[in-house]
């Protein structure tokens, strides 16, 4: 008969497993100052890992803030597009779709040029990206992984 920490070590096995296989992770931007004036946005994103997949969370006052997804000319030079509509409800999220670089702008004011409203980031191949192991005839798509997590885990559930 099972102990009940052997079935939570498999459930717990089972969620990781969920968890980086098939959960797109969402990004509150600036965590707790979301976007906000005078916060250095490229040292947030230095350590993060984006993937297709994710979400950017921009949490703003509506009233003094808004953000607009640029191209890098834009971006370099804190131009707003006049051609485009800004996210402005204050609580946007924005799907990380397609990889490589994405660039955001606070439009209002001059709170990109001078307040350091803006936003870099890098977004890589959806998550995980298991090491390219060509010819490896046991490396398993990331598919067949959540099936072995969700197995674990509905096993871990209905037999313990
Ligand atoms: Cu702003």
């Amino acid at each position: 008969m099972a102990s009940s920490s052997a079935r939570l070590a498999l459930i717990a096995v089972s969620m990781v497993l969920l968890w980086s296989v098939c959960i797109a992770t969402d990004y509150v931007v600036g965590d707790d100052k979301g976007w906000s004036p005078y916060f250095n946005y490229t040292q947030w994103a230095h350590d993060k890992d984006f993937h297709v997949g994710d979400r950017l969370v921009f949490k703003y006052d509506k009233q003094k803030h808004n953000v607009f997804k640029v191209n890098g000319t834009l971006f370099n030079s804190c131009t707003a597009p006049n051609d485009t509509e800004p996210f402005s409800s204050g609580h946007d999220f924005i799907s990380l779709e397609t990889e490589g670089r994405k660039w955001y702008i606070c439009g209002k004011s001059d709170h990109c040029v001078n307040r350091q409203m803006k936003l870099l980031i890098y977004v890589g191949s959806a998550a995980p990206a298991p090491a390219p192991t060509s010819g490896a005839p046991h490396s398993l798509p990331s598919s067949s992984s959540f099936y072995i997590a969700a197995t674990l885990a509905i096993a871990a559930i209905l037999f313990f």
